[in-house]
């Protein structure tokens, strides 16, 4: 304001001046050129700063898109190959290559697909487990009771297909959660036990394709000498118990698969020809394979089956008949033995079969092959009642020492 004054005043007044007003207006114009120039420089000066600010900030935020961008491709690598995607992570220095920073990424899980997450976590691989009981440290058990501490566990990833995985993950868990809770369960194995015995109670009680309920004194029952070799308390048994009964465990459902169907799904089902034992007539089935059982209905709307084959102790094996694809169940090395299985009479009533062998006739030769697989998996015994059985027989082996 001021300069602009003086100038204004040396510009008006630039006629019959004594040599002393001249030269005060030099002056004054001198300063004025002075101040102009000092201006001019001040405006230079911001503007250099403003865009060193400005250049400052986009190279910052350049690089932080460009990371952000990166951790998006590594996630989307991840669900789709979660060793492939840690490795380009990793490679990429967006995640540090030790267990710990693994297991902490995992356990944010920040547009992880869990399912990914169980497989990563379920490998053999010895870095796989290392990351495994990282990831399972960073659950904290103290004070829960198993069920709300296994509702937080297995919400955390998606509980892989196989069973060998499953071993080691519910492992884990057991050993994470008797750490934390000192004294509640004598061993490992007994934490182990009964996390399966619930997983599996919360099957029974909430997949509608179990009719039969189990009650809570079968639970308890179930659940005798699990305790290296001594019984847990009822009362532990009951809270368990109710919690499941009334509120089912939450899954993840990446892939519209839940853990109820983890054991109830049927493996196959379809329609299959299938010859009578005594009188050798053809009939069209509605065949169903799950629970290692074959189970076949006159109609695929039927509650009943007409008849129910266990698959245990059976081979299969295929055949050629006048009827095409077909394959049949029977008893090695013992041709001439009934198998055991039961079916409806005419009248209705249950009783035993009378095959010394099935034969089936499948519509195709691709369902023939499908059926056969899918039965050979079912017969080759249930890796779950495996492992279990495993653990029971430890369980009551150090009993007996
Ligand atoms: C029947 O023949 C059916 O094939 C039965 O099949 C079969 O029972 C009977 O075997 C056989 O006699 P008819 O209906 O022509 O009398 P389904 O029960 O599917 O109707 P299986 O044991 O195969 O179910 P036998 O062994 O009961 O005679």
């Amino acid at each position: 304001c001021v300069v602009v004054t003086y100038i204004g005043l040396g510009q008006n007044s630039s006629y019959d001046l004594t040599p002393e007003e001249k030269q005060e207006l030099e002056n004054i114009r001198r300063r004025k050129l002075e101040l102009l120039e000092d201006i001019q420089r001040l405006k230079d000066e911001i503007a250099e700063v403003t865009s060193e600010i400005e250049n400052l900030g986009s190279t910052e935020e350049r690089k932080n898109m460009q990371r952000n961008k990166q951790v998006a491709m590594g996630r989307k690598k991840f669900n789709m190959d979660p060793k492939k995607g840690i490795q380009f992570l990793i490679e990429n220095e967006l995640l540090k290559n030790t267990r710990e920073d693994i297991a902490q990424f995992l356990y944010k899980g920040e547009g992880l697909n869990k399912t990914a997450i169980g497989d990563y976590l379920g490998e053999r691989d010895e870095f796989n487990i290392l990351v495994l009981h990282a990831f399972v440290e960073l659950h904290e058990f103290t004070d829960l009771n198993l069920v709300q501490a296994l509702r937080q566990f297995l919400w955390s990833f998606r509980l892989p297909g196989e069973a060998q995985k499953i071993d080691r993950m519910m492992e884990a868990f057991a050993q994470r959660y008797c750490q934390c809770n000192p004294g509640v369960f004598q061993s490992t194995d007994t934490c182990y036990i009964l996390s399966f015995a619930i997983i599996m109670l919360n099957t029974s009680l909430h997949n509608p394709n179990v009719k039969d309920k189990p009650t809570l004194e079968r639970f308890i029952s179930m659940n005798r000498g699990i305790n290296d070799g001594g019984d847990l308390p009822d009362e532990l048994l009951r809270n368990l118990y109710d919690s499941i009964k009334n509120e089912p465990f939450k899954i993840p459902e990446d892939d519209g698969n839940d853990l109820t169907h983890t054991f109830f799904n049927p493996d196959r089902e379809g329609w299959l020809l299938k010859l009578g034992g005594r009188v050798k007539t053809w009939k069209r089935r509605w065949f169903i394979l799950t629970d290692n059982c074959l189970y076949y209905f006159e109609y695929t709307t039927d509650k009943e089956p007409r008849g129910i084959i266990p698959l245990e102790n059976l081979s299969i094996r295929e055949v050629e008949d006048k009827k095409p694809n077909c394959f049949e169940l029977f008893i090695p090395d013992n041709k001439d033995q009934v198998i055991k299985a039961c079916k409806t009479e005419a009248d209705g009533r249950v009783v035993e079969g009378n095959h010394t062998f099935y034969r089936i006739s499948a519509p195709t030769a691709e369902e023939k092959d499908e059926w056969i697989n899918s039965i050979k998996a079912a017969i080759s015994r249930d890796p779950f009642y495996e492992m279990l059985a495993a653990r029971k027989k430890k369980v009551s082996s150090m009993k007996r020492h």
